[in-house]
């Protein structure tokens, strides 16, 4: 009943006071599985009625009405970086990597022309949705808009991110992405993850913020400064989900919204019949939108196609292109898969990964056991989440052979209790009061209703670092302490001989 008249309350508060808002979205990044979650968003905010224009590499699969696209494609063309081989990138260069992405994309964002012309012309919006992920001068469109900024980022949170709505993030219990650690780290592990998490700061404020203060001067014609812009966001999204992440302490600012892209729907016919006909179940295996298998060495690829053929299941391999010749009579292999659905299906048994976060969640979604075998960025701390929670087997990519792979696979499969793990914590993931994708549609016109909802502000914002951490008070506490000693040494000290007289 409660349940009920809640979502009754949440129909006419979304109903009756915002209609047909004018929004921009700015989803510009290369990667194909951040453009599904701003789709995912942005879609469902014009089949709402409001008037969506989006900044993005990637156009809607589907027409959406209210929907039009400022295609910023070009960028993923020219030379591809191995993503394989970051497997063994040292910590500074995963920090500097990731912002070197970031200044090639917001450059070419910004700079594309008609990008340019929407910044000079003279439309107006009242709220700006932005993907949040090492650009910060992507954040600049709503200060130059005058209208208020959700940030949404499509990782949890991080360090990326949580400093801008003033979540505190302690080294001690919240591992960086770039780590393979959990929230319980030993001693050696809270020393590196505080050291990395310095170095990521450092890096910003020094390196990366003077970089993009630069971007907003070359490319927008409103005077602005970036820590104003960047600390000034009136809500920021989150695509987690304390069940698939960690409990944490969350500013009021920020909203998980984690699973709100899954919308399940029905098969292809031939993938429904061959996983319907896969009498001793079937696996998937995929390695997500940004690697890409025909860059492996033909060692590993041969010994993947031996470990998959070998198997009783069936296989459905998610491969780019056509880089095995040899048919397989049990796999089943195709540039795209709809993975969601495929997870859905009762005989699917498990799922080969590299551990993206959608990966990881429409697994537990569908409760689907893993096999985990991260490559880069928060893969690794996925899967450590993962196996943690024991409902994934990890493979090192390192060690990827027939034989391991085949065992990592057969263990998942014949072990139950990775099986049992992930159902219980799918029932906990769908165990909410409103479904992720309302919730998220409830605080844009939240924003929206109240004008910039800047009451939502954490007040630590509006603080140095070191008054924040009472650097301040505990420095004159010092001082005071010092200057009480030094003003009266002499009764200390005739103190101290009395004591030895009576003794
Ligand atoms: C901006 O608005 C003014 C008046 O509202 C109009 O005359 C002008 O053509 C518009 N400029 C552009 C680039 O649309
Ligand atoms: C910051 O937010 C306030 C509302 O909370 C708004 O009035 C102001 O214009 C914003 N400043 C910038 C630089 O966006
Ligand atoms: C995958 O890599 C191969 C070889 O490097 C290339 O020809 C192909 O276009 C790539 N496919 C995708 C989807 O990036
Ligand atoms: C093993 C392999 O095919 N490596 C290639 C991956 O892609 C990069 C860039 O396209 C090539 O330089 C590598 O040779």
């Amino acid at each position: 009943m409660s349940r009920l008249r809640f979502i009754l309350f949440l129909l006419v508060l979304s109903t009756g006071y915002v209609n047909s808002a004018n929004l921009l979205g700015v989803f510009s990044s290369p990667g194909y599985s951040q453009f599904i979650l701003g789709e995912k968003l942005m879609t469902e905010l014009a089949r709402r009625g409001h008037k969506v224009t989006v900044i993005s590499p990637y156009k809607p699969r589907e027409e959406v009405e209210n929907y039009r696209t400022i295609l910023t494609d070009g960028l993923i063309q020219g030379p591809q970086r191995d993503m394989f081989q970051r497997v063994s990138e040292s910590y500074w260069s995963r920090i500097k990597g990731i912002h070197h992405l970031g200044y090639t994309l917001t450059e070419y964002t910004l700079g594309h022309p008609d990008v340019q012309e929407l910044i000079h012309s003279n439309k107006s919006f009242d709220l700006v949705i932005a993907e949040q992920f090492a650009n910060e001068a992507l954040m600049g469109f709503g200060p130059h808009f005058k209208a208020p900024t959700i940030l949404f980022s499509s990782i949890g949170l991080s360090e990326w991110n949580s400093h801008l709505m003033g979540n505190i993030k302690l080294p001690s219990v919240v591992p960086t992405s770039k780590t393979e650690y959990t929230e319980s780290m030993t001693f050696f592990q809270r020393s590196v993850n505080a050291l990395v998490n310095l170095g990521d700061i450092l890096y910003k404020e020094f390196v990366a913020f003077p970089i993009h203060q630069e971007y907003l001067e070359t490319y927008f014609p409103t005077k602005m400064d970036l820590k104003e812009v960047i600390y000034n966001a009136s809500l920021m999204f989150l695509n987690s989900h304390f069940s698939i992440g960690q409990p944490t302490f969350l500013t009021t600012s920020v909203v998980e919204i984690g699973g709100f892209h899954i919308s399940p729907k029905k098969l292809p016919e031939h993938i429904q019949k061959f996983l319907d006909d896969a009498r001793d179940g079937a696996i998937l295996f995929s390695m997500g939108t940004n690697l890409n298998l025909s860059n492996l060495s033909r060692d590993k690829l041969s010994s993947i196609c031996k470990a998959l053929s070998k198997l009783k299941q069936r296989v459905l391999w998610k491969m780019e292109e056509d880089a095995v010749s040899e048919k397989y009579e049990n796999i089943l292999m195709s540039k795209w898969l709809p993975q969601v659905d495929i997870l859905g299906h009762s005989n699917v048994v498990a799922f080969v990964t590299h551990g993206g976060l959608l990966s990881t969640t429409e697994a537990v979604f569908h409760g689907v056991p893993m096999v985990g075998i991260p490559i880069f960025g928060d893969q690794r701390m996925n899967v450590a989440r993962c196996l943690q929670k024991g409902i994934a087997v990890h493979l090192s990519f390192e060690d990827l052979t027939e034989t391991s792979l085949f065992d990592a696979i057969n263990q998942v499969i014949e072990n139950p209790t990775y099986r049992q793990n992930v159902k219980k914590l799918s029932a906990i993931f769908h165990d909410r009061v409103v479904e992720p994708l309302d919730l998220a549609m409830y605080w844009v016109e939240y924003v929206i209703r109240h004008g910039w909802a800047s009451h939502l502000k954490d007040p630590s914002l509006n603080l140095t670092w070191y008054q924040l951490y009472l650097v301040d008070v505990i420095g004159f506490a010092v001082l005071c302490a010092l200057i009480v000693y030094q003003c009266f040494p002499n009764r200390r000290r005739q103190s101290g001989k009395e004591k030895y007289k009576r003794n």
